[in-house]
Order: structure tokens, then C-alpha cells, then sequence
């Protein structure tokens, strides 16, 4: 009893100490809202200075959070695929240090991200706080590996993509027997399967805007993350809409264009923030608003745009021939249509045109189309309104910042920097950057220990201040064109020609390469890879909510059977 009245006695005096530390108010809440494949150029508040809508897509919530945040104009994703890019975000550490390589945990992965990272979720429950995830999870399937076994208090959500599993008109290209479709959990219990598209943001917005009144009411400091599921595409032949929204925003509902998904996304980013407004705890509370990587630039209309990213050195010099298709589909060239690409095992039924692979430089590449990330950062009265800042900063960075606001250190060493004195401050002084580097780690190696098409895992390049300095080259991962080594590497300066257009002179940016290439040298020196966590699956671990029913599960929620 006295231990606990001291140990009580003793996070009271920390919390204190905390504030009068901070300058800020105890305990703020945390909300990082996080788009699953949303590139740079698909959200109206980063591409466009007035704030108006973008060309594309209304985004007026998150075009609104521009307005009162800041706007990080060179964040850059971690990594170049979902798995790795939440880990990433989720532990402040390179994934390659977690196992989270190569591609993503498909839907039968065995393992998932291990119970000795420290999520922030566990870091922040330490501290007290509610935590709950709401949306797209994807760093395992399986009990032990879900959101509620690390750190968060409760999940209402979808394991993996939205592409990892079947719905009504949208078969899977792996799911030849019609078993596998794709489940809602809420916890560590399968609620739908498969799930209803027509009324999924309504359910997101509701148990998001529930979690912040409860916890509100309860005077509990809270971390609300929400991982959308838009704007990844479905499982689809193309023939079938691979975009999904409610009737609110396709009058087709659940198929919808890629601008009704963004809308939608925008639309449930808008009652999480109009929720903080209605229970009065905006200005305790730091927005995160950003995409985990880019658009995947292969599935053409149902992806977004690559914007001023083109990769253009890249789109002249690979191999003409190379066809990148959607999803499921694979080249198949013909005199009349070589860039024929044909739904594999159903070529009869399904055949489209690919893009060239100088065009997929999105999702699975590194090309800055899959990197810079549009992204803001809201705490009215804390964080300066309307500015925007061209630091370099990383996905991998929020987890520090976040326990430097809270007064707590790392259990273990991190990758990602406390970028606070960006955030909160008028800083004049932010020589704490300048030797940033930040470096990318890729599959898709013609040669390497890993199966094919992954070959092996390697820091393909790597970026310090202004110069990004590519060792190989590549379209995305999976596509065909094979690395092409640059020694001395290929520079650009990715601030003054974000198409990576003209390559600079190596000779007039010696001391800089010769920077970078010690660093990456040092830092792989660090990295032992010999765990790639993604590869090992069993059919047995599909989540399946009813196997008499071939998993499917006969519980229909929709709005209409609520009300
Ligand atoms: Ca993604």
C-alpha cells in the first residue's frame, strides 16, 4: 500500500516536473491520422499555397488542417510499402532493424511485428493514456501480433490492405477457392466478413468520435490513431470499379473513382477533428496528419498522381519494353498491344494496358513520387499556424517527438530525431538537421538470399540536406527492369528539381557523396537483415470468422439494420 501511495506520489511529481519542463499543458492528446498509398499531390491543403481544393479532389477538412497547422513540405515516408512504413512509424526505427522485409504480411503471414518493439501506443499507455486504433492495421493477422497486443486499449478495423482479401465482385487473384474475404475486426474478434463498403467510413467516424467523448468525459488523456483504409484499391480486375466509398460520395456506391475515396477519407478526417472541436479539446490536442508511402502509380486511375514527381532521368533511361501492370495482372506483350498486361489464370476474361515502368516510380520505388508525403502537423497555439518548412524530417520521427513531449526517453536506440524544435518554435537555429541523413532500403535485387522477385535487401539511396545520391535504380520492386548500379552514384538536388530530372556533376558534389557514402557504410554496419519477417505464410492463419460458411459471416451490420 505505501509502495503504491509512493509510486503514485511519484508520477504526480513527474507529471509536474513534465509540464513546468514542456511549457505545455499535461498531457496533451495525440491524433496521427495516416492515408494508406495517398500521394504528395492528392490532398488540396499540400499542393496548393492558398489552401484552395486541388484539381483532383476536395479535401476541405484536411485542406482546413493546413490552414491552422504547418505544413511539413519534405517529410518523407520510411519505407516504400505499407508493412514497413507503419512499423516505422510506430517504433521510430527503420524496419529493416524490425524484420518487416521484404513486401508486406499477406493476409496468411505467419508472424507479425514482434512483442519486443515498443510501440508508441506502449510507450504512451506508460504514461496512462487510452489508446485506440481505428482503420488499417497490417503488421500481423494474428492474435498475438494485433493492435490490442501492442499498446492499444481497443481496434475497430481491417488487418492488411484493402486488396488482401475478397468482396462481392471483387475476387482476389489468390483466392482462386472463394475463401478468402476480407474480415472487420473489432479487438481480437472477426465482426463482418466480408466487410460492407457502403457504410465503413460512417462506422470508422463513430467509433473514432466515441473514443474521444468517452475519454474526454472521463478526463483521460488520450492517442487516437487512424490509419485509413482509403485510398488503397480493392482486389479487382479492372473491369470492376477498384475504388470504394458510400453513397454520400459515389451515387454507385460501394463503387466509386479515386477522387469519391479521397473525399471519403477526407470526410472521416473531418468528424475526428470536428469531434476534438464539439468535446473542446482542440488546443490540447497534436494532429498528425500524413500517408504511409505514395501512390501506386501501376494501378493507373484507381491510384493517385506522382504531381511534380516524375522521376525523369529514370522515365528516359529504363528499359522501353518494361511494362508495369496492376495489381494481380502480369505482362503478356502482344505486336498489336505490347503493353498488354492479363489477369493471371483468367487471361480469357481480363486484360488491360500497363504503363511503361519509367511511369511506376510510386508505391515500391523510390523515386520521390513514393517518398515526400503531404503532411501537417495541427496543436493550435503551440505548433504556428499557416507556416510551412522544407526540413527534412521522417515518418520515423513522430515517435521521438511524441516522447519528448511527454517527458519520457527510448527504451532502445531510435532512428528517427525529436524534430520539437521545428515544431514548436520559431527556430532560427536548426543546425541539429543539417547532418541529417536519411537512408532507403529496398528489395526487388536481381540476385540476392532472398526468393524471387525480392533478391535482396539494400540500401538503394540515401538523402543529406538538398542531395539525394541513388546507388541503384529501379522502378517499383516487383516490376521487371533490373537495378542499375551508379558508382559514384546519381545525384540530384531533390529541392530545386523534385522531378529528378538533371543528374549534377559528381565531381562538383565530391565531399558531399563521399559524406554520404560513410554514413550509409556506417549505418549498414548496424543493420543485421537476417530475419525478414514478411516471407513465411500458411494458408491456416486467413482470418476466417466461420469455416462451415467458407468464412464468411452471416452479420450483416449496416446503417439501415442499426437505425
Ligand atoms: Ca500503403
Amino acid at each position: 500500500m505505501i509502495l503504491q501511495k509512493t509510486a503514485q506520489i511519484h508520477q504526480l511529481v513527474l507529471l509536474v516536473l513534465s509540464c513546468l519542463i514542456y511549457h505545455a499543458d499535461c498531457l496533451p492528446n495525440i491524433v496521427i491520422l495516416f492515408a494508406d498509398n495517398l500521394g504528395y499531390n492528392d490532398v488540396g491543403a499540400v499542393t496548393d499555397t492558398s489552401g484552395n481544393f486541388s484539381s483532383l479532389t476536395r479535401t476541405p477538412n484536411i485542406d482546413k488542417l493546413g490552414q491552422d497547422g504547418m505544413k511539413l513540405k519534405n517529410w518523407n515516408s520510411a519505407a516504400a510499402l505499407c508493412s514497413a512504413s507503419r512499423s516505422a512509424l510506430l517504433t521510430g526505427r527503420y524496419p529493416v532493424r524490425s524484420g518487416i522485409f521484404p513486401g508486406v504480411f499477406k493476409p496468411d503471414a505467419e508472424n507479425g511485428l514482434k512483442s519486443e518493439e515498443i510501440t508508441i501506443a506502449e510507450y504512451l499507455k506508460q504514461q496512462n493514456y487510452a489508446t485506440s486504433i481505428v482503420g488499417k492495421w497490417h503488421l500481423g493477422q494474428r492474435e498475438e501480433y494485433l493492435p490490442t497486443n501492442h499498446g492499444f486499449d481497443e481496434w475497430f478495423g481491417i488487418p492488411y490492405a484493402m486488396a488482401g482479401g475478397s468482396l462481392d465482385n471483387h475476387l482476389c487473384g489468390f483466392d482462386s477457392n472463394a475463401t478468402i474475404w476480407l474480415p472487420l475486426f473489432e479487438g481480437t474478434k472477426i465482426v463482418q466478413q466480408p466487410v460492407d463498403l457502403t457504410n465503413l467510413a460512417q462506422r470508422y467516424a463513430d467509433k473514432a468520435q466515441k473514443f474521444i467523448e468517452r475519454n474526454v468525459a472521463n478526463h483521460q488523456p488520450f492517442f487516437l490513431y487512424v490509419p485509413f483504409s482509403h485510398v488503397h484499391q480493392l482486389c479487382a480486375p479492372q473491369q470492376n470499379s477498384c475504388q470504394w466509398a458510400s453513397k454520400q460520395f459515389s451515387s454507385d456506391s460501394p463503387k466509386a473513382s479515386f477522387a469519391d475515396a479521397v473525399e471519403e477519407m477526407d470526410w472521416i478526417a473531418g468528424k475526428v477533428l470536428d469531434q476534438l472541436d464539439k468535446s473542446n479539446v482542440a488546443n490540447d490536442t497534436l494532429v498528425i496528419f500524413t500517408s504511409d508511402n505514395g501512390p501506386w502509380l501501376a494501378e493507373q486511375s484507381c491510384s493517385g498522381s506522382k504531381g511534380p514527381f516524375e522521376a525523369r532521368w529514370f522515365r528516359d533511361n529504363v528499359d522501353p519494353d518494361c511494362t508495369a501492370c496492376p495489381l494481380d495482372y502480369i505482362p503478356s506483350p502482344t505486336e498489336e498491344r505490347p503493353r498488354r498486361c492479363v489477369f493471371a489464370g483468367k487471361e480469357a476474361l481480363y486484360q488491360i494496358d500497363g504503363v511503361h515502368c519509367g511511369e511506376d516510380v510510386g508505391l515500391g520505388s523510390y523515386w520521390e513520387a513514393n517518398i515526400r508525403m503531404p503532411a501537417i502537423v495541427r496543436w493550435p497555439g503551440k505548433v504556428p499556424k499557416g507556416k510551412e518548412i522544407m526540413d527534412m524530417v521522417s515518418t520515423l520521427d513522430v515517435l521521438p517527438t511524441i516522447l519528448n513531449l511527454i517527458g519520457v526517453s527510448p527504451q532502445v536506440d531510435l532512428d528517427g530525431i525529436d524534430v520539437s524544435p521545428l515544431l514548436y518554435q520559431n527556430a532560427t537555429n536548426t543546425s541539429v538537421f543539417d547532418d541529417r541523413i536519411l537512408f532507403f532500403w529496398r528489395d526487388g535485387f536481381k540476385d540476392g538470399p532472398l526468393p524471387a522477385p525480392w533478391g535482396r535487401f539494400d540500401v538503394v539511396a540515401a538523402k543529406l540536406g538538398n542531395i539525394k545520391a541513388w546507388f541503384y535504380t529501379k522502378s517499383a520492386h516487383y516490376n521487371a527492369d533490373e537495378e542499375v548500379l551508379h558508382d559514384p552514384p546519381l545525384i540530384f538536388d531533390i529541392i530545386s528539381d523534385p522531378a529528378e530530372a538533371y543528374p549534377l556533376d559528381p565531381k562538383e558534389h565530391w565531399h558531399t557523396i563521399q559524406k554520404i557514402i560513410k554514413k550509409v557504410e556506417e549505418h549498414k554496419g548496424t543493420v543485421d537483415w537476417n530475419e525478414p519477417l514478411t516471407l513465411a505464410t500458411d494458408p491456416k492463419f486467413y482470418p476466417c470468422s466461420n469455416r462451415n460458411a467458407h468464412c464468411r459471416s452471416d452479420l450483416k451490420i449496416t446503417i439501415e439494420a442499426q437505425q
